[in-house]
């Protein structure tokens, strides 16, 4: 092949992209509680170890953007939007004005809103830090996002305390810092809980998003188990307001099987805002989009979420990969990441009717029949040979994942 010039380099990204098919119609695409993150789409693929590929670009790029392929939802820290030295000033109100005027021009609601509570050197020693003057700075800037978030008509907030932790042992006490964090977490649901009724709006869901490692080498609240146990331990004042938002990712950086760790969060009624990616297990936070390193598990997750009725957002918490140009996160990241999605979400509802699947559960829980309840041999023998359906399920889920469901055969 020829060398491709820059001006045919678009072109080209384009009519393959076409060529690829299947893809679905904004109309289509604004039917699914998709949200997409500010962050991500204005990622410039800076890392400790990489500096920037794309340029900066702000909200309204991004929120005309996510209007044209069909994103209907849009979420937000306050500084991706704000700068730090703004918050709670009227430049603020300003800016969110601007702010609401693009959602209302580009068809987008903005459905969350969260607090950065990582970046800023303010936080290096945590939002929860000794300093009473840290955290009641702590409890400002999430204080804060609560009004903006209403301001804006979110129903979610979400917090992800990821420098909650430490770098080297014995210098805080975790008891201590996990009280502290919970009285921001209190301030935050106090203020929500005022501001909802001045303005007659439901309260917000308030959701903890966990991550094991990274920026805090050690992290005080690491998985959703975690965060599951420290909203039922009594340090919050509303624990009926606070949820989950797991990340995909995130789960699977510690090892866990993220669809066990979703089952225990719908179980506990917490399952409330979802971060939708993709990456590999025990590694760093890769952030790849949806469906790309493991379809085959993406498909079971939603298979769980759609039949326990999850309604929740599905949030693109993924990375552009620093090899997409800006023009490429508009017209492949983001609407192929969508399309994977809806395709997925599509075949977990043809898991779920399956007639093949539906006979083999229904069969494994009827069991071989009455046996004496006492004698494990006779029970296993009664149903012994019914258990080799796991494994015809499994072979099901991957056929129905390639399409052979449909009639697309490999013997031939
Ligand atoms: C980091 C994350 C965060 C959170 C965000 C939401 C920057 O790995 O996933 O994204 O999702 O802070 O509050
Ligand atoms: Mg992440
Ligand atoms: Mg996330």
């Amino acid at each position: 092949m020829k060398p491709v010039p820059v001006d045919q380099q678009q072109p080209l990204i384009e009519r393959l992209t076409s060529a690829c098919g299947g893809s679905y119609s904004p109309a289509t695409r604004r039917k699914y509680f998709i949200s997409g993150p500010q962050w991500a789409a204005a990622y410039q693929g800076q890392a400790l170890f990489h500096a920037p590929t794309r340029e900066a670009i702000g909200f309204e790029r991004v929120i005309e953007e996510y209007g044209k392929i069909g994103i209907a939802h849009w979420t937000t820290h306050d500084t991706d939007v704000i700068p730090t030295g703004a918050l709670g000033t009227p430049r603020q109100d300003e800016i969110v004005a601007r702010i609401h005027a693009s959602l209302k021009n580009n068809g987008v609601a903005c459905s969350m809103v969260t607090t950065e509570t990582f970046f800023h050197p303010v936080f290096a020693a945590s939002p929860a830090a000794e300093a009473p003057e840290v955290r009641e700075y702590s409890k400002f800037r999430v204080q804060n996002t609560v009004r903006i978030g209403h301001e804006l008509g979110a129903r979610f907030a979400v917090y992800w305390p990821g420098s909650l932790g430490y770098q080297v042992q014995g210098a805080i006490d975790e008891t201590q810092t996990l009280r502290w964090y919970a009285d921001a977490l209190n301030a935050a649901c106090e203020t929500d809980i005022e501001v909802a009724r001045a303005k007659g709006r439901p309260t917000l869901k308030h959701c903890m998003e966990a991550k094991p490692f990274e920026p805090a080498a050690e992290i005080l609240l690491p998985t959703s188990d975690a965060m599951l146990a420290f909203i039922a331990s009594g340090l919050l004042t509303h624990p009926e307001m606070v949820g989950l938002n797991p990340e995909y990712l995130h789960e699977l950086m510690w090892g866990a099987a993220p669809r066990a760790a979703l089952a225990r969060a719908l179980l506990a009624g917490k399952l409330w805002h979802f971060d939708i990616n993709d990456g590999y297990r025990l590694k760093h936070d890769v952030d790849i989009a949806v469906g790309l390193v493991n379809p085959l598990d993406w498909l079971n997750v939603l298979v769980l979420l759609r039949s326990h009725g999850y309604n929740g957002p599905f949030n693109l918490d993924y990375k552009p990969p620093r090899t997409t140009s800006t023009h490429g996160v508009f017209a492949v990241s983001f609407p192929t990441a969508v399309d994977r999605f809806i395709t997925l979400w599509e075949m977990a509802g043809e898991v779920i009717s399956d007639p093949v699947i539906q006979e083999a559960t229904d069969a494994l829980k009827a069991g071989g029949g009455a046996v004496d309840a006492h004698d494990a041999e006779a029970i296993f023998a009664a149903n012994k040979e019914l258990l080799s359906l796991h494994e015809l399920i499994a072979h099901r889920l991957f056929q129905i994942l390639i399409g052979a469901h449909r009639g697309r055969a490999y013997s031939l």
